[in-house]
C-alpha cells in the first residue's frame, strides 16, 4: 500500500474544496474550541469557533421567523426550485463534497462519491415531490359536504446527524423538509464540521441564486449543548436525529415531554441469513461489502452472518479468505485500490477491542482480523483489519451494535431457527436473506419474517436506495426518512369539512335544536 498522505496535503485539499463550495471563510480564522480532524492521519486540520446555547437559540429564532414570515406561504413547486438548484450545485461540486467526506469521515473515494450521489438523488426526488404533496378526498356521510385533507408545513425541523453519513442523511431530511415548507437547523456530528459547512455554503448559494430567504437553513458547529437546545426548544416542531440507541433513549422522552415530534434513526445490528440454496458467489460479495465496507461504520453494516450448518464451513472459509485479501487494501481512503479506510477515532478502536475480548470471553473464536494497522506510520489514526468471529450462540456481545468491522458468525439448522436468531436482537434496521428457495424468500418478507424496517432478498444489508423509506423498528427507533411517503413526517395534516348546502346536518345523525 502507498504511504498515507501528509496532514498538510489533506488540509490543503479541504481548503480547496471548501473554497470551491463557497464555505472557506466559515471554516477558518473564526475562533477556536472546535477541532476539525481527519481520521486519515488522526491529526487536526483546523480550529473552528463553536456555537453554544445562545447561537442555537438565535438560529431557531431565525428559522422560525423565516418559516412564519415567508417559507410556509411560498408555493411548494417554488420551494422546489431551491432544492433543484442545490441538486445542480451538488452535481457541480460532487468531487469537492466527496473529498471532504473522505477527509473527515475516512470513506474511500467511491463510497464518498456514492454518498454525494444519494444527496443528488434525494434532491431530484424532492423536486418531484414538491408538486405531489397529495392529500386525499374522502366521501362525506352528509349531503352537500366535502371531506378532504390538506398537508401543511410543520415548522422548524432540527436535524442531528452522525459522522458516518455526514451529508447524505442531512440531505434526506433537508431536501424533503424544504419542499414541505419547513425551515431547518442542523447540528452535524462534531467529527464532520467541514462537510457541514460545505453543504451549508452550497445551500446558501442555491438560496441566493433562486431568491429564497437564506434563513431557511442554519448550521450549528458545536457539541452536546447545542443538540440539547434543539431537543428542548418548543419552537423545534420536529427533531430528526441519527445516532446511537443510547442517544435515542435520552432524546425521545425529552422531546415527548414537550409533546414535540421526533424521528429517530438509531443503531442497527443487521444480519444476513445464507441458506443452502443461495448463490454463494453473490452472497459472498453481499456479505463482504455489507460487513467490511465503510470499515463497518454504517448503521446498515452487516454485523451477523446466520449461515446454514451444511454450508457453514465452506462459506465462512470463503468469507475469511476474502477478508485476508482485504488486508492488502487497508489504508489511505484516497488511494484508488483501498477498500477499507480508517475508523473514525480512538473510541471506535477501543470499542472494537472490547467487543473482540467480550466475544472471546463468551466462547467465540476469531477466524481472521482484529489487528490494528499503520500504527507506526500514523500513531493518532486507527486502522483495523476487519474481523470475523465464530460464535457458539447469540450471546450478549452479539446483541450489541459495535460501530466497527466485526462480523459474528452463527449457524442454523431450520429456517425457523434462522429467523429466530435474525430477530433475536433489540435493534431492527435492515435484514437480508440469500436464498433461491422462493418459500424462504417470501417467508422472510412476510409478517412473520424479518422484523426490520428494511428487508432484502439476495442483496446485502447496506446500501439502500433513496426512493424507499429508510429506517427501522424496535430499538432502531421507528422513524422513516428519505423516499416513499416519509415526507408526511415533515408536514401536519388538516382534515377539512366544507358544507356547500343550505342545511346543517350533524354527523352520526345527531339531532340538536
Ligand atoms: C447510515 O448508515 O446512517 O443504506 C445510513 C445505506 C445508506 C445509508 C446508511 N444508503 O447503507
Amino acid at each position: 500500500m502507498a504511504a498515507l498522505p501528509e496532514t498538510e496535503q489533506l488540509r490543503e485539499r479541504a481548503r480547496t474544496a471548501l473554497r470551491r463550495c463557497g464555505a472557506e471563510g466559515l471554516a477558518e480564522g473564526s475562533g477556536t474550541g472546535h477541532t476539525a480532524r481527519t481520521p486519515i492521519t488522526g491529526e487536526t486540520l483546523f480550529e473552528l469557533a463553536p456555537a453554544g446555547a445562545a447561537e442555537a437559540d438565535r438560529a431557531v429564532a431565525t428559522a422560525e421567523s423565516v418559516f412564519t414570515g415567508a417559507w410556509r406561504d411560498t408555493p411548494a413547486p417554488e420551494r422546489g426550485h431551491l432544492v433543484r438548484r442545490l441538486g445542480e450545485l451538488l452535481r457541480e461540486h460532487k468531487q469537492d463534497v466527496a473529498d471532504l467526506v473522505t477527509i473527515e469521515a475516512g470513506k474511500i473515494g467511491s463510497e464518498a462519491a456514492g454518498e454525494v450521489q444519494e444527496m443528488i438523488d434525494i434532491c431530484d426526488f424532492a423536486v418531484g415531490l414538491s408538486r405531489q404533496l397529495y392529500g386525499r378526498t374522502m366521501a362525506s356521510e352528509r349531503p352537500g359536504h366535502r371531506l378532504m385533507e390538506t398537508w401543511h408545513p410543520l415548522g422548524v425541523v432540527g436535524v442531528v446527524t452522525a459522522f458516518n453519513f455526514p451529508v447524505a442523511v442531512w440531505s434526506w431530511n433537508t431536501a424533503v423538509a424544504l419542499v414541505c415548507g419547513d425551515t431547518v437547523v442542523w447540528k452535524p456530528s462534531e467529527s464532520t464540521p467541514l462537510t457541514a459547512l460545505a453543504c451549508h455554503g452550497l445551500l446558501m448559494r442555491a438560496a441566493a441564486d433562486v431568491g429564497a430567504p437564506e434563513g431557511v437553513h442554519r448550521v450549528l458547529i458545536g457539541g452536546r449543548e447545542v443538540g440539547e437546545r434543539l431537543v428542548d426548544d418548543p419552537r423545534v416542531a420536529l427533531l430528526s436525529a441519527t445516532g446511537s440507541v443510547r442517544m435515542g433513549r435520552e432524546v425521545a422522552p425529552r422531546v415527548a415531554s414537550r409533546l414535540g415530534r421526533y424521528l429517530l434513526e438509531l443503531g442497527g445490528n443487521n444480519a444476513a441469513i445464507v441458506a443452502p440454496s443461495a448463490d454463494a458467489d453473490l452472497a459472498l460479495q453481499g456479505v463482504v461489502f455489507g460487513a467490511a465496507g465503510t470499515a463497518g461504520q454504517r448503521c446498515t453494516t452487516q454485523r451477523r452472518l446466520i449461515v446454514h450448518e451444511d454450508i457453514a464451513e465452506d462459506f465462512t472459509g470463503r468469507v475469511a479468505e476474502a477478508y485476508t485479501k482485504l488486508r492488502e487494501r487497508i489504508g489511505d481512503p484516497f488511494a484508488a485500490d483501498t477498500l477499507v479506510g480508517p475508523l473514525i477515532g480512538e473510541g471506535a478502536h477501543r470499542s472494537m477491542g472490547r467487543a473482540l475480548q467480550a466475544a472471546a470471553d463468551e466462547g467465540g473464536s476469531l477466524l481472521t482480523g482484529g489487528a490494528r494497522r499503520l500504527e507506526d506510520e500514523a500513531p493518532r489514526a486507527y486502522y483495523a483489519d476487519p474481523a470475523v468471529v465464530r460464535m457458539p450462540r447469540q450471546s450478549a456481545i452479539v446483541c450489541e451494535e459495535t460501530f466497527a468491522p466485526i462480523l459474528y458468525v452463527l449457524t442454523y439448522r431450520t429456517f425457523e431457527e434462522a429467523l429466530e436468531l435474525h430477530n433475536g436482537v433489540p435493534q431492527g434496521l435492515s435484514g437480508s436473506v440469500f436464498t433461491r428457495d422462493q418459500r424462504e424468500a417470501e417467508r422472510f418478507l412476510s409478517a412473520a419474517g424479518c422484523d426490520c424496517g428494511i428487508a432484502n432478498v439476495n442483496i446485502g444489508t447496506s446500501g439502500a436506495e433513496i426512493g424507499g423509506a429508510f429506517g427501522g423498528e424496535k430499538a432502531t427507533g421507528s422513524g422513516r426518512e428519505s423516499g416513499s411517503d416519509a415526507w408526511r413526517a415533515y408536514m401536519r395534516r388538516a382534515t377539512n369539512t366544507v358544507n356547500y348546502s343550505t342545511e346543517l346536518p350533524l354527523a352520526q345523525g345527531v339531532s340538536f335544536l
